[in-house]
C-alpha cells in the first residue's frame, strides 16, 4: 500500500435488483474487485468492500409492469436471488445492501440539500413525453422512438442505445409509449424538475482528473470527453418509485430523485448501515468516505465510467469533506460467441444469449467460473465467453498445470513420507533455485494485482506451477523413489513449498481451492477483517517445516467432462435455454 493512505474502500457497480445477475457483471465489476479486496485482506491492510442493490428508477418499474407484480416485489426477489449468486460466486462483499433501505432517503436527501444549498441545483421547465392513454410521463425507457441521430427504431426517450447519442426528447422521431398494453403516440408536455449544474464543476473535475494519468485509457477517454462539454442534468422524474425530492414544494410532491443521483450514494448508505449493524456506531462510516487517508476505488463496467469518473465526483465535491475516487477501474464487455456462427455478439435479453451466474454454478463450480473469467477478464477490450475456451482453459491450465501439480506432489509425499512434509537431504543448485523463485514468483503476482492486472496476475500463478512441474520432471521423483530416497525427499520437500506459494497465490482468485488446499496443508488461510491484521501473504514466504504432517490429498480441481459440457453447446442455441431455464422463477 502506498505511503499516501491507510485504509482501502473499495465498490462495485450496484446491480438493478430487476433480473438475475449474469457471467458478463462478474467479469466486468464484481470479480476483478473481490480478487482485489481478498489480496488487500491476506496483506493485512485495512479494506472495506461495499456493494448492493439498485432498487429505484425505470429498469425497475418496468420490470413490475411487465412481470404483473409491484415494484417491491421485483426488487426483493431479485435482491435476494442475487444476493445469493453473489455468495455462491464467493463475493466477498463486506455489506451487501439495499438502496430501499430507510437510512438511504436520509443519506441521499442530504447530498441533494447540500448541492442546493451549494447553488448546484436549479429548477427548470422541460417538455416531456406524456401518455393520455396511461395518463402519465413516460421517463426515460417509457418511450421509444427513432434516434434523430442514427435512425436506430428502438431508441430511448433520452438517449440510444446503438450510437449513443443524447438529445432531449421532443427531438426523438415517432416516439411511441413503451409500458406492457399502452404503445399509444405519446404527446410533449411541460413539466417542472431539478437539474444539477455540472459545470459549475469543470475546473476541479479537470484537475483532479489530471492528477490520475495512471487511469486506464478507456476510463480518462470517456471522462474526459464528459468534462469538456458538462451542461446540468436533470435528477428528478416523475414517478413515485424513488428517494422523495426534499424541497418544500407542491409540485415535488409527485416526483422523485432520478436514480443515477441516489445509486452511487447507496455505496455511503451501505457504508453507514454496515457500521451501524456491526455495532461500531453511527459514525463508523466516516472515516471510510471522509478522512484522507482513505483510498476510494470503484470497480464499474465501462458503460458506467460517466457516472462514477464525473458526476458522482462532482457530487462529492458538491459535499463537506468527502475523499474523491482515487481509482476507476472501468472493464470492457463481456460477449459470447454464438455457437451457429463462430461469432462474438453482444450479450441481449432478447437474443437470450446470456448466462445467469445461478444458472451457471448450478452446473460449474465456483473455482471453474472464476478461473475462466479471471483468464479472459475484459480488461483493456472486449471479451468473449465460449464454452471450448472454458473447457480447454480450465482443464488445461489450472487442472493439467497446477491441480496435477498439487496433486502429485502431495500424494507422493504422503504416501511415501508417512503423511508429513519430507526431511529434506542436501539442496542441489535446481532445488535451491526453484526455492528462491518462491517469493519472486509471488511478488510477481502481488505487483499485478497492485496494478489491477488480473489477467497478468492469473498467468504468473499460473506460471508457478509450469515451473514447478518442469523440475518435478526433471527430478522424477517416482524412478528416484526406488534408488535414492534422499534425493526423492529433497525433491518432494521443495515441491510442498511451491505448493505452499500456490496456495497462497491462488486464494485471492479461488477463494474455495485454497481452502481446500490450506486443509491439505494444514496451513491457515485467516480472513482478516475491515481493521486488518498480519500480512498472512508474505508470511507465506516462510517455507513449512519437515515433518509438518498433512491431510489425505482430495482432488482441488475436478476435469470438465466434454460430454458434459457438449450437453449444454448441443442445444441449437444455448443461450436461449440459459435464459429460459433462469427466468422460469
Ligand atoms: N445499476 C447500472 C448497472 O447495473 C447501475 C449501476 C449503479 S452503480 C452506483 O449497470
Ligand atoms: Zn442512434
Amino acid at each position: 500500500m502506498s505511503a499516501k493512505f491507510e485504509r482501502t474502500l473499495v465498490t462495485s457497480a450496484l446491480p438493478y435488483a430487476n433480473g438475475h445477475i449474469h457471467l458478463g457483471h462478474l467479469a466486468g465489476a464484481y470479480l476483478p474487485a473481490d480478487i482485489y479486496v481478498r489480496y488487500k485482506r491476506l496483506r493485512g491492510e485495512k479494506v472495506l468492500y461495499v456493494c448492493g442493490s439498485d432498487e429505484y428508477g425505470v429498469p425497475i418499474t418496468l420490470t413490475a409492469l411487465k412481470e404483473g407484480i409491484s415494484p417491491q416485489d421485483v426488487i426483493d426477489r431479485y435482491h435476494a436471488a442475487n444476493a445469493e449468486s453473489f455468495a455462491r460466486f464467493g463475493m466477498s462483499f463486506d455489506v451487501y445492501g439495499r438502496t430501499s433501505w430507510p437510512l438511504h432517503v436520509d443519506t441521499t436527501q442530504a447530498f441533494f440539500q447540500a448541492l442546493d444549498q451549494g447553488g448546484h441545483i436549479d429548477q427548470q421547465e422541460m417538455e416531456l413525453w406524456h401518455s393520455e392513454a396511461s395518463d402519465r410521463f413516460l421517463p426515460d425507457r417509457y418511450v421509444k422512438g427513432t434516434c434523430p441521430k442514427c435512425g436506430y427504431a428502438d431508441a430511448n426517450g433520452d438517449e440510444c442505445e446503438n450510437c449513443g447519442a443524447q438529445y432531449a426528447a421532443h427531438e426523438l422521431i415517432d416516439p411511441r409509449a413503451n409500458i406492457p398494453g399502452d404503445s399509444s403516440t405519446p404527446a410533449l408536455r411541460k413539466s417542472a424538475h431539478w437539474f444539477l449544474r455540472l459545470q459549475d464543476f469543470t475546473d476541479r473535475l479537470r484537475v483532479w482528473l489530471d492528477g490520475h494519468p495512471e487511469w486506464r485509457a478507456n476510463v480518462k477517454g470517456i471522462a474526459g470527453g464528459w468534462v469538456s462539454d458538462l451542461r446540468a442534468r436533470c435528477i428528478t422524474r416523475d414517478t413515485d418509485w424513488g428517494v422523495p425530492i426534499p424541497i418544500d414544494d407542491p409540485i415535488a410532491q409527485g416526483k422523485r430523485i432520478y436514480v443515477w443521483f441516489d445509486a452511487p450514494i447507496g455505496y455511503v448508505t451501505n457504508t453507514r448501515q454496515w457500521g451501524i449493524d456491526k455495532g461500531l456506531g453511527d459514525d463508523a462510516w466516516q472515516p471510510w468516505w471522509k478522512d484522507a487517508g482513505t483510498r476510494l476505488i470503484h470497480f464499474i463496467g465501462k458503460d458506467n465510467v460517466p457516472f462514477h469518473a464525473v458526476i458522482f465526483p462532482a457530487m462529492l465535491m458538491g459535499q463537506d469533506g468527502y475523499i474523491l475516487p482515487d481509482q476507476v477501474v472501468g472493464n470492457e464487455y463481456l460477449n459470447v460467441v454464438n455457437r451457429e456462427t463462430g461469432v462474438a455478439e453482444k450479450g441481449s435479453k432478447s437474443k437470450g444469449n446470456m448466462i445467469s451466474v445461478r444458472w451457471f454454478l448450478e452446473r460449474f463450480s465456483q473455482d471453474a467460473a472464476r478461473y475462466y473469467l479471471a483468464a479472459i477478464m475484459p480488461e483493456s477490450r472486449d471479451a468473449a465467453f465460449d464454452w471450448d475456451e472454458f473447457r480447454n482453459r480450465y482443464n488445461g491450465e489450472l487442472c493439467d498445470v497446477v491441480g496435477n501439480f498439487v496433486h502429485r506432489s502431495l500424494t507422493m509425499t504422503v504416501k511415501n513420507f508417512d503423511g508429513k512434509v519430507a526431511e529434506p537431504g542436501a539442496l542441489d543448485a535446481d532445488d535451491q533455485a526453484l526455492l528462491d523463485s518462491l517469493p519472486v514468483q509471488l511478488d510477481g503476482v502481488a505487483e499485478a494485482l497492485e496494478e489491477f492486472r488480473f489477467r497478468l496476475a492469473l498467468e504468473r500463478f499460473i506460471e508457478i506451477g509450469r515451473k514447478a512441474n518442469q523440475y518435478f520432471d526433471a527430478k522424477a521423483p517416482w524412478t528416484t523413489r526406488k534408488t535414492d530416497l534422499v534425493r526423492t525427499a529433497t525433491t518432494l520437500y521443495v515441491c510442498c513449498q511451491v505448493v505452499r506459494t500456490l496456495c497462497m497465490a491462488m486464494a485471492p482468485f479461488l477463494p474455495a481451492g485454497a481452502e481446500k488446499l490450506a486443509g491439505i496443508l494444514n496451513i491457515a488461510l485467516p480472513n482478516n477483517g475491515p481493521d486488518g491484521g498480519d500480512d498472512i501473504w508474505t508470511a507465506s514466504k516462510a517455507l513449512l517445516s519437515a515433518g509438518a504432517p498433512l491431510n489425505t490429498p482430495e482432488v482441488l480441481f475436478p476435469k470438465l467432462d466434454p460430454d458434459y459440457i457438449a450437453a449444454f453447446w448441443n442445444v441449437v442455441n444455448w443461450g436461449c435455454v440459459a435464459e429460459r431455464l433462469t427466468s422460469a422463477l
